[in-house]
Protein backbone atom coordinates (compact mmCIF):
# COMPACT_ATOMS: atom_id res chain seq x y z
CA UNK A 1 0.00 0.00 0.00
CA UNK A 2 1.44 3.72 -0.80
CA UNK A 3 2.18 6.02 1.96
CA UNK A 4 -0.85 8.03 0.55
CA UNK A 5 -3.34 5.29 0.64
CA UNK A 6 -2.12 4.11 4.29
CA UNK A 7 -2.18 7.52 6.16
CA UNK A 8 -6.02 7.31 4.59
CA UNK A 9 -6.57 3.85 5.87
CA UNK A 10 -5.14 4.89 9.33
CA UNK A 11 -7.60 8.17 9.58
CA UNK A 12 -10.38 6.30 8.76
CA UNK A 13 -9.60 3.64 11.00
CA UNK A 14 -9.17 6.25 13.94
CA UNK A 15 -11.96 8.12 13.34
CA UNK A 16 -14.78 6.18 12.28
CA UNK A 17 -16.99 8.35 13.82
CA UNK A 18 -15.94 11.45 11.94
CA UNK A 19 -17.92 10.90 8.97
CA UNK A 20 -17.50 14.36 7.65
CA UNK A 21 -13.24 14.80 8.87
CA UNK A 22 -12.78 11.13 7.52
CA UNK A 23 -14.25 12.35 3.83
CA UNK A 24 -12.19 15.66 3.45
CA UNK A 25 -8.90 13.60 4.27
CA UNK A 26 -9.40 10.82 1.73
CA UNK A 27 -10.38 13.25 -1.33
CA UNK A 28 -7.77 15.70 -0.37
CA UNK A 29 -4.82 12.91 0.38
CA UNK A 30 -5.95 11.27 -2.73
CA UNK A 31 -4.92 13.98 -5.16
CA UNK A 32 -1.45 14.42 -3.40
CA UNK A 33 -0.79 11.05 -4.17
CA UNK A 34 1.11 11.97 -7.18
CA UNK A 35 3.02 14.88 -5.36
CA UNK A 36 3.67 12.82 -2.41
CA UNK A 37 5.31 10.41 -3.76
CA UNK A 38 7.89 12.17 -5.91
CA UNK A 39 8.65 13.94 -2.92
CA UNK A 40 10.54 11.39 -0.60
CA UNK A 41 11.25 14.12 2.06
CA UNK A 42 7.31 14.01 2.91
CA UNK A 43 7.29 10.16 4.10
CA UNK A 44 10.33 10.65 5.45
CA UNK A 45 9.28 13.67 7.72
CA UNK A 46 5.83 11.80 8.60
CA UNK A 47 4.13 14.87 6.88
CA UNK A 48 0.59 13.55 6.21
CA UNK A 49 0.59 11.92 9.48
CA UNK A 50 1.37 15.24 10.78
CA UNK A 51 -1.24 17.45 8.79
CA UNK A 52 -4.43 15.12 9.31
CA UNK A 53 -3.53 16.11 13.15
CA UNK A 54 -5.63 19.26 14.14
CA UNK A 55 -2.63 21.23 16.09
CA UNK A 56 -5.00 21.65 18.99
CA UNK A 57 -9.05 21.39 19.57
CA UNK A 58 -10.93 21.89 22.51
CA UNK A 59 -14.62 22.03 23.38
CA UNK A 60 -16.17 24.83 25.59
CA UNK A 61 -19.17 25.02 27.43
CA UNK A 62 -22.14 27.71 26.91
CA UNK A 63 -24.70 28.98 29.10
CA UNK A 64 -27.60 31.51 27.91
CA UNK A 65 -30.66 32.67 28.82
CA UNK A 66 -33.77 32.56 26.63
CA UNK A 67 -36.25 35.16 27.13
CA UNK A 68 -38.56 33.62 28.89
CA UNK A 69 -35.82 33.24 31.67
CA UNK A 70 -34.78 29.48 31.00
CA UNK A 71 -31.04 28.52 31.30
CA UNK A 72 -29.28 26.50 27.81
CA UNK A 73 -26.27 24.33 27.36
CA UNK A 74 -24.80 24.21 24.22
CA UNK A 75 -21.24 22.77 23.00
CA UNK A 76 -18.74 25.13 21.94
CA UNK A 77 -15.88 24.22 19.26
CA UNK A 78 -12.50 25.63 17.78
CA UNK A 79 -10.25 23.27 16.29
CA UNK A 80 -6.81 25.10 15.36
CA UNK A 81 -6.31 22.77 12.47
CA UNK A 82 -2.03 24.04 11.09
CA UNK A 83 -0.75 26.90 11.95
CA UNK A 84 2.78 26.24 9.86
CA UNK A 85 1.51 29.57 7.40
CA UNK A 86 0.04 31.74 9.63
CA UNK A 87 -2.25 32.53 12.67
CA UNK A 88 -5.14 29.91 12.54
CA UNK A 89 -8.16 31.71 10.36
CA UNK A 90 -11.48 30.26 10.05
CA UNK A 91 -15.13 30.56 10.28
CA UNK A 92 -17.78 30.24 13.17
CA UNK A 93 -20.35 27.82 12.53
CA UNK A 94 -23.66 28.00 14.63
CA UNK A 95 -25.91 25.41 13.40
CA UNK A 96 -27.77 23.01 15.27
CA UNK A 97 -26.19 19.64 13.64
CA UNK A 98 -22.58 21.10 14.36
CA UNK A 99 -20.56 18.40 15.57
CA UNK A 100 -16.42 17.66 15.98
CA UNK A 101 -16.97 15.68 12.62
CA UNK A 102 -17.85 18.80 10.75
CA UNK A 103 -15.88 21.61 12.74
CA UNK A 104 -12.63 19.15 12.00
CA UNK A 105 -13.99 19.17 8.34
CA UNK A 106 -13.88 22.45 7.97
CA UNK A 107 -10.85 22.88 9.62
CA UNK A 108 -8.92 20.56 7.44
CA UNK A 109 -10.00 22.14 4.12
CA UNK A 110 -9.55 25.95 5.63
CA UNK A 111 -5.66 24.98 5.27
CA UNK A 112 -5.14 24.53 1.73
CA UNK A 113 -7.61 27.28 1.22
CA UNK A 114 -5.85 29.87 3.27
CA UNK A 115 -2.57 28.48 2.08
CA UNK A 116 -4.20 29.06 -1.95
CA UNK A 117 -5.07 32.69 -1.13
CA UNK A 118 -1.12 33.26 -0.69
CA UNK A 119 -1.53 35.01 2.47
CA UNK A 120 -0.15 34.36 5.88
CA UNK A 121 -3.16 32.41 7.47
CA UNK A 122 -3.18 29.23 8.86
CA UNK A 123 -6.22 27.06 9.00
CA UNK A 124 -9.09 26.79 11.61
CA UNK A 125 -12.29 26.45 12.59
CA UNK A 126 -15.19 26.67 15.14
CA UNK A 127 -18.89 26.72 15.79
CA UNK A 128 -21.25 25.24 18.10
CA UNK A 129 -24.38 23.22 17.94
CA UNK A 130 -26.40 26.42 19.04
CA UNK A 131 -29.79 26.75 16.48
CA UNK A 132 -29.86 30.30 15.64
CA UNK A 133 -33.34 29.78 14.13
CA UNK A 134 -36.44 31.34 15.75
CA UNK A 135 -33.89 33.27 18.36
CA UNK A 136 -34.53 36.97 19.42
CA UNK A 137 -31.64 39.40 19.04
CA UNK A 138 -31.29 39.38 22.84
CA UNK A 139 -30.77 35.82 22.53
CA UNK A 140 -28.02 35.56 19.97
CA UNK A 141 -26.22 38.36 21.64
CA UNK A 142 -26.53 36.64 24.93
CA UNK A 143 -25.00 33.11 23.40
CA UNK A 144 -22.24 35.04 21.48
CA UNK A 145 -21.03 36.74 24.86
CA UNK A 146 -21.42 33.03 26.75
CA UNK A 147 -19.42 31.94 23.76
CA UNK A 148 -16.54 34.25 23.50
CA UNK A 149 -16.62 34.29 27.66
CA UNK A 150 -14.77 30.85 26.97
CA UNK A 151 -12.83 31.53 23.83
CA UNK A 152 -11.34 35.25 23.97
CA UNK A 153 -8.19 33.99 25.67
CA UNK A 154 -7.36 31.52 22.90
CA UNK A 155 -8.10 34.32 19.93
CA UNK A 156 -5.44 37.15 19.01
CA UNK A 157 -4.70 39.10 15.84
CA UNK A 158 -1.07 37.15 15.96
CA UNK A 159 -2.82 33.86 17.32
CA UNK A 160 -6.46 32.95 15.90
CA UNK A 161 -8.66 35.07 14.09
CA UNK A 162 -12.30 33.80 13.90
CA UNK A 163 -14.81 34.99 11.52
CA UNK A 164 -18.46 34.15 10.04
CA UNK A 165 -19.87 30.64 8.41
CA UNK A 166 -23.24 29.76 8.98
CA UNK A 167 -25.54 31.16 11.47
CA UNK A 168 -22.74 33.43 12.43
CA UNK A 169 -22.76 37.03 9.90
CA UNK A 170 -21.63 40.85 10.70
CA UNK A 171 -24.56 40.67 13.64
CA UNK A 172 -22.75 38.27 15.21
CA UNK A 173 -19.24 38.74 14.93
CA UNK A 174 -20.33 42.14 16.11
CA UNK A 175 -21.68 40.78 19.48
CA UNK A 176 -18.26 38.41 19.45
CA UNK A 177 -16.18 41.36 19.50
CA UNK A 178 -17.80 43.25 21.83
CA UNK A 179 -17.61 41.01 24.33
CA UNK A 180 -14.05 40.49 23.81
CA UNK A 181 -13.35 44.33 23.81
CA UNK A 182 -14.83 44.38 27.00
CA UNK A 183 -12.81 40.89 28.72
CA UNK A 184 -9.60 42.49 27.22
CA UNK A 185 -10.19 46.04 28.02
CA UNK A 186 -8.64 47.36 24.59
CA UNK A 187 -9.68 47.75 20.68
CA UNK A 188 -8.08 44.69 18.99
CA UNK A 189 -10.24 44.76 15.89
CA UNK A 190 -7.90 42.36 13.97
CA UNK A 191 -8.43 39.37 16.09
CA UNK A 192 -11.99 39.12 13.79
CA UNK A 193 -12.77 39.61 10.28
CA UNK A 194 -16.29 39.72 8.75
CA UNK A 195 -16.60 43.11 11.05
CA UNK A 196 -18.93 46.02 10.17
CA UNK A 197 -17.77 48.45 8.17
CA UNK A 198 -18.25 50.72 11.67
CA UNK A 199 -15.39 49.23 13.30
CA UNK A 200 -12.92 48.22 11.36
CA UNK A 201 -14.52 45.61 8.80
CA UNK A 202 -13.73 45.60 5.05
CA UNK A 203 -15.70 46.61 2.30
CA UNK A 204 -16.68 44.17 -0.16
CA UNK A 205 -15.78 41.76 2.32
CA UNK A 206 -20.15 40.49 2.14
CA UNK A 207 -19.55 39.61 -1.52
CA UNK A 208 -16.37 38.44 -1.43
CA UNK A 209 -16.86 34.82 -1.54
CA UNK A 210 -19.56 35.26 -4.38
CA UNK A 211 -17.46 37.78 -6.20
CA UNK A 212 -14.72 35.42 -6.01
CA UNK A 213 -16.06 32.38 -7.19
CA UNK A 214 -17.52 34.29 -9.85
CA UNK A 215 -14.41 35.72 -10.95
CA UNK A 216 -12.64 32.20 -10.76
CA UNK A 217 -15.57 30.86 -12.80
CA UNK A 218 -14.62 33.43 -15.76
CA UNK A 219 -10.94 32.05 -15.64
CA UNK A 220 -12.89 28.35 -15.89
CA UNK A 221 -14.82 29.93 -19.04
CA UNK A 222 -12.13 32.08 -20.45
CA UNK A 223 -9.67 29.00 -20.99
CA UNK A 224 -12.45 26.81 -22.23
CA UNK A 225 -13.27 29.38 -25.09
CA UNK A 226 -16.55 30.29 -23.81
CA UNK A 227 -18.11 33.53 -22.02
CA UNK A 228 -20.24 34.12 -19.15
CA UNK A 229 -22.71 36.23 -21.00
CA UNK A 230 -25.94 34.70 -20.99
CA UNK A 231 -25.07 32.05 -18.82
CA UNK A 232 -27.62 30.51 -16.73
CA UNK A 233 -26.53 29.53 -13.42
CA UNK A 234 -28.03 27.17 -10.68
CA UNK A 235 -26.88 27.69 -6.82
CA UNK A 236 -28.59 26.16 -3.84
CA UNK A 237 -29.40 27.82 -0.56
CA UNK A 238 -29.85 31.78 -0.97
CA UNK A 239 -27.28 33.21 1.69
CA UNK A 240 -24.34 35.31 1.87
CA UNK A 241 -22.56 33.07 -0.98
CA UNK A 242 -25.35 32.75 -3.38
CA UNK A 243 -26.59 36.33 -2.99
CA UNK A 244 -22.59 37.62 -3.85
CA UNK A 245 -23.04 35.19 -6.95
CA UNK A 246 -26.65 36.21 -8.03
CA UNK A 247 -24.75 40.40 -7.85
CA UNK A 248 -21.53 39.85 -9.23
CA UNK A 249 -23.17 37.48 -12.00
CA UNK A 250 -25.88 40.13 -13.19
CA UNK A 251 -22.76 42.84 -13.44
CA UNK A 252 -21.46 40.54 -15.78
CA UNK A 253 -23.94 40.06 -18.28
CA UNK A 254 -25.02 36.24 -16.64
CA UNK A 255 -28.18 35.13 -14.08
CA UNK A 256 -28.21 33.03 -11.43
CA UNK A 257 -32.06 31.26 -12.18
CA UNK A 258 -32.05 29.30 -9.09
CA UNK A 259 -32.46 29.22 -5.19
CA UNK A 260 -33.04 26.60 -2.50
CA UNK A 261 -34.03 25.94 0.90
CA UNK A 262 -34.13 22.11 2.64
CA UNK A 263 -37.52 22.18 0.84
CA UNK A 264 -37.37 23.02 -2.44
CA UNK A 265 -36.27 24.87 -4.88
CA UNK A 266 -37.28 27.98 -7.34
CA UNK A 267 -36.54 29.04 -10.83
CA UNK A 268 -36.22 32.46 -11.76
CA UNK A 269 -36.01 32.47 -15.78
CA UNK A 270 -35.33 36.40 -15.69
CA UNK A 271 -32.48 35.68 -13.00
CA UNK A 272 -31.82 37.22 -9.44
CA UNK A 273 -31.01 40.41 -10.69
CA UNK A 274 -32.49 43.65 -9.17
CA UNK A 275 -32.02 44.99 -6.43
CA UNK A 276 -35.44 44.62 -5.23
CA UNK A 277 -34.40 40.65 -5.78
CA UNK A 278 -31.24 40.76 -4.24
CA UNK A 279 -32.77 42.32 -0.69
CA UNK A 280 -35.89 40.20 -0.43
CA UNK A 281 -33.16 36.83 0.26
CA UNK A 282 -31.13 38.57 2.25
CA UNK A 283 -34.23 39.85 4.18
CA UNK A 284 -35.50 36.32 4.31
CA UNK A 285 -32.64 35.30 5.50
CA UNK A 286 -32.29 37.76 8.32
CA UNK A 287 -36.16 36.29 9.68
CA UNK A 288 -34.38 33.00 9.59
CA UNK A 289 -36.75 31.81 7.13
CA UNK A 290 -36.08 28.98 5.30
CA UNK A 291 -39.35 29.28 2.68
CA UNK A 292 -37.84 30.43 -0.44
CA UNK A 293 -41.08 29.28 -1.38
CA UNK A 294 -42.22 33.07 -0.70
CA UNK A 295 -39.55 34.02 -3.27
CA UNK A 296 -41.51 32.09 -5.78
CA UNK A 297 -44.93 33.38 -4.89
CA UNK A 298 -43.55 37.61 -4.83
CA UNK A 299 -41.11 37.63 -8.23
CA UNK A 300 -43.66 34.70 -9.62
CA UNK A 301 -41.06 32.31 -10.42
CA UNK A 302 -41.39 28.34 -10.60
CA UNK A 303 -41.80 26.92 -7.38
CA UNK A 304 -40.65 22.97 -7.15
CA UNK A 305 -41.38 21.87 -4.04
CA UNK A 306 -38.99 18.80 -2.76
CA UNK A 307 -36.98 18.77 -5.02
CA UNK A 308 -32.82 19.73 -6.11
CA UNK A 309 -32.16 21.98 -8.35
CA UNK A 310 -29.63 20.00 -10.07
CA UNK A 311 -31.86 18.21 -12.77
CA UNK A 312 -33.16 21.38 -14.75
CA UNK A 313 -33.04 21.50 -17.66
CA UNK A 314 -32.62 25.18 -18.36
CA UNK A 315 -29.17 25.62 -16.83
CA UNK A 316 -25.68 25.63 -18.28
CA UNK A 317 -23.91 25.72 -14.89
CA UNK A 318 -24.26 24.21 -11.81
CA UNK A 319 -22.81 26.35 -8.64
CA UNK A 320 -24.07 24.37 -5.46
CA UNK A 321 -23.18 26.98 -2.70
CA UNK A 322 -25.25 26.07 0.25
CA UNK A 323 -24.09 22.74 2.43
CA UNK A 324 -21.90 19.92 2.58
CA UNK A 325 -23.20 16.77 0.93
CA UNK A 326 -25.87 18.69 -0.95
CA UNK A 327 -25.54 16.54 -4.82
CA UNK A 328 -25.04 12.71 -4.13
CA UNK A 329 -24.30 10.30 -6.57
CA UNK A 330 -28.12 10.77 -7.82
CA UNK A 331 -27.52 14.37 -8.42
CA UNK A 332 -24.09 13.93 -10.34
CA UNK A 333 -25.73 11.40 -12.68
CA UNK A 334 -28.50 13.76 -13.04
CA UNK A 335 -26.01 16.95 -14.13
CA UNK A 336 -24.04 14.73 -16.21
CA UNK A 337 -27.28 13.39 -18.26
CA UNK A 338 -28.28 17.24 -18.69
CA UNK A 339 -25.02 17.71 -20.49
CA UNK A 340 -24.44 20.61 -17.75
CA UNK A 341 -20.45 21.28 -18.91
CA UNK A 342 -19.62 23.13 -15.79
CA UNK A 343 -19.47 22.18 -12.41
CA UNK A 344 -18.42 24.82 -9.80
CA UNK A 345 -18.31 23.84 -6.34
CA UNK A 346 -18.71 26.67 -3.81
CA UNK A 347 -20.11 25.78 -0.28
CA UNK A 348 -17.39 23.42 1.54
CA UNK A 349 -17.38 19.92 0.57
CA UNK A 350 -20.71 20.16 -1.36
CA UNK A 351 -19.92 16.86 -3.51
CA UNK A 352 -19.99 13.28 -1.89
CA UNK A 353 -17.00 11.80 -2.40
CA UNK A 354 -18.61 9.21 -5.12
CA UNK A 355 -20.55 12.02 -6.58
CA UNK A 356 -17.03 13.70 -7.33
CA UNK A 357 -15.71 10.96 -8.63
CA UNK A 358 -18.24 10.24 -10.77
CA UNK A 359 -18.18 13.85 -12.32
CA UNK A 360 -14.74 13.95 -12.46
CA UNK A 361 -14.75 11.11 -14.72
CA UNK A 362 -17.47 12.09 -17.05
CA UNK A 363 -16.02 13.27 -20.62
CA UNK A 364 -17.40 16.94 -21.04
CA UNK A 365 -17.84 18.15 -17.70
CA UNK A 366 -15.06 20.64 -16.02
CA UNK A 367 -15.52 20.24 -12.05
CA UNK A 368 -13.76 22.86 -9.68
CA UNK A 369 -13.40 22.39 -6.07
CA UNK A 370 -14.67 24.75 -3.47
CA UNK A 371 -11.38 25.37 -1.54
CA UNK A 372 -10.24 27.04 -4.77
CA UNK A 373 -13.34 28.28 -6.25
CA UNK A 374 -14.83 29.94 -2.53
CA UNK A 375 -11.73 30.87 -0.74
CA UNK A 376 -11.82 34.61 -2.23
CA UNK A 377 -13.67 35.02 1.38
CA UNK A 378 -10.95 33.93 3.30
CA UNK A 379 -8.86 35.88 1.18
CA UNK A 380 -10.95 39.45 1.96
CA UNK A 381 -10.74 38.57 5.26
CA UNK A 382 -6.93 38.09 5.02
CA UNK A 383 -7.54 42.10 3.61
CA UNK A 384 -9.40 43.00 6.50
CA UNK A 385 -6.47 42.14 8.94
CA UNK A 386 -4.00 43.88 6.81
CA UNK A 387 -6.29 46.98 7.03
CA UNK A 388 -6.66 46.80 10.60
CA UNK A 389 -2.75 46.58 11.20
CA UNK A 390 -2.52 49.20 8.97
CA UNK A 391 -5.05 51.55 10.61
CA UNK A 392 -6.70 52.49 7.51
CA UNK A 393 -9.14 51.11 5.10
CA UNK A 394 -8.83 50.21 1.55
CA UNK A 395 -11.48 51.74 -1.02
CA UNK A 396 -14.12 48.84 -2.86
CA UNK A 397 -12.31 48.97 -5.59
CA UNK A 398 -9.02 48.57 -4.30
CA UNK A 399 -10.37 45.35 -2.37
CA UNK A 400 -12.40 44.02 -5.41
CA UNK A 401 -9.03 44.53 -7.70
CA UNK A 402 -7.09 42.51 -5.16
CA UNK A 403 -9.33 39.69 -4.70
CA UNK A 404 -9.82 39.79 -8.34
CA UNK A 405 -5.92 39.02 -8.82
CA UNK A 406 -6.04 36.59 -5.94
CA UNK A 407 -8.56 34.45 -7.50
CA UNK A 408 -6.82 34.54 -10.53
CA UNK A 409 -3.87 33.45 -9.17
CA UNK A 410 -5.77 30.28 -7.30
CA UNK A 411 -6.86 29.50 -10.75
CA UNK A 412 -3.72 29.65 -12.18
CA UNK A 413 -1.52 27.86 -9.70
CA UNK A 414 -3.87 25.36 -9.35
CA UNK A 415 -3.71 24.15 -13.32
CA UNK A 416 -0.09 24.71 -13.28
CA UNK A 417 0.44 22.61 -10.15
CA UNK A 418 -1.69 19.53 -11.76
CA UNK A 419 0.10 20.07 -15.22
CA UNK A 420 3.18 19.68 -13.02
CA UNK A 421 2.21 16.08 -11.86
CA UNK A 422 0.84 14.99 -15.26
CA UNK A 423 -2.63 15.51 -14.04
CA UNK A 424 -3.59 17.34 -17.02
CA UNK A 425 -5.89 19.76 -16.39
CA UNK A 426 -7.05 18.86 -13.39
CA UNK A 427 -8.41 21.76 -11.15
CA UNK A 428 -9.57 19.17 -8.36
CA UNK A 429 -6.02 17.70 -7.50
CA UNK A 430 -3.91 21.33 -8.71
CA UNK A 431 -5.95 23.21 -5.95
CA UNK A 432 -5.59 20.00 -3.44
CA UNK A 433 -1.53 19.93 -4.42
CA UNK A 434 -0.84 24.14 -4.84
CA UNK A 435 -2.40 24.67 -1.32
CA UNK A 436 -0.34 21.91 0.11
CA UNK A 437 2.99 22.20 -1.08
CA UNK A 438 3.45 25.63 0.71
CA UNK A 439 1.86 24.18 3.98
CA UNK A 440 4.16 21.23 3.87
CA UNK A 441 7.09 23.12 2.73
CA UNK A 442 6.84 25.50 6.44
CA UNK A 443 6.26 22.30 7.87
CA UNK A 444 9.59 21.06 7.42
CA UNK A 445 11.37 24.14 7.19
CA UNK A 446 10.02 24.74 11.04
CA UNK A 447 11.39 21.32 12.32
CA UNK A 448 9.54 18.17 13.70
CA UNK A 449 6.81 19.09 16.51
O1 LIG B 1 -15.34 28.81 4.84
C1 LIG B 1 -14.73 29.91 4.90
O2 LIG B 1 -13.71 30.12 4.24
C2 LIG B 1 -15.29 30.93 5.78
N1 LIG B 1 -16.30 30.68 6.39
C3 LIG B 1 -14.61 32.27 5.92
C4 LIG B 1 -13.45 32.19 6.83
C5 LIG B 1 -12.80 33.51 7.13
O3 LIG B 1 -11.93 33.49 8.01
O4 LIG B 1 -13.13 34.52 6.51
Amino acid sequence: MSYTKSVIESVKKRYSNQPEFCQTVEEVLSSLEKCVDSHPEYEKNALLERIVEPERTFTFKVVWQSDDGRYHVNTGYRCQFNGAIGPYKGGLRFQKNVNLSIIKFLGFEQIFKNSLTGLPMGGAKGGSDFDPEGKSDAEIMRFCQSFMDALYRYIGPDTDIPAGDMGVGSREIGYLFGEYRRLKGNFENGAFTGKDYSYGGSLIRPEATGYGAVYYLQNVLKDCGDDIKGKRIACSGFGNVTWGVCKKAAQLGAKVVTLSSVNGYVYDKDGVATDEKLQFILDLRKKGSVDIEKYAEKFGAEYHPGEKPWSDKNIDIVMPSAVQNDVNLESAKKIAANKIKYYIEVANMPTTNDALAYLRNTDGIIVAPSKAVNAGGVATSGIEMSQNSERLSWTAEEVDKHLHGIMNNIYNNSKDAAERYGLGYDLVAGANIAGFERVADAMIRQGIF
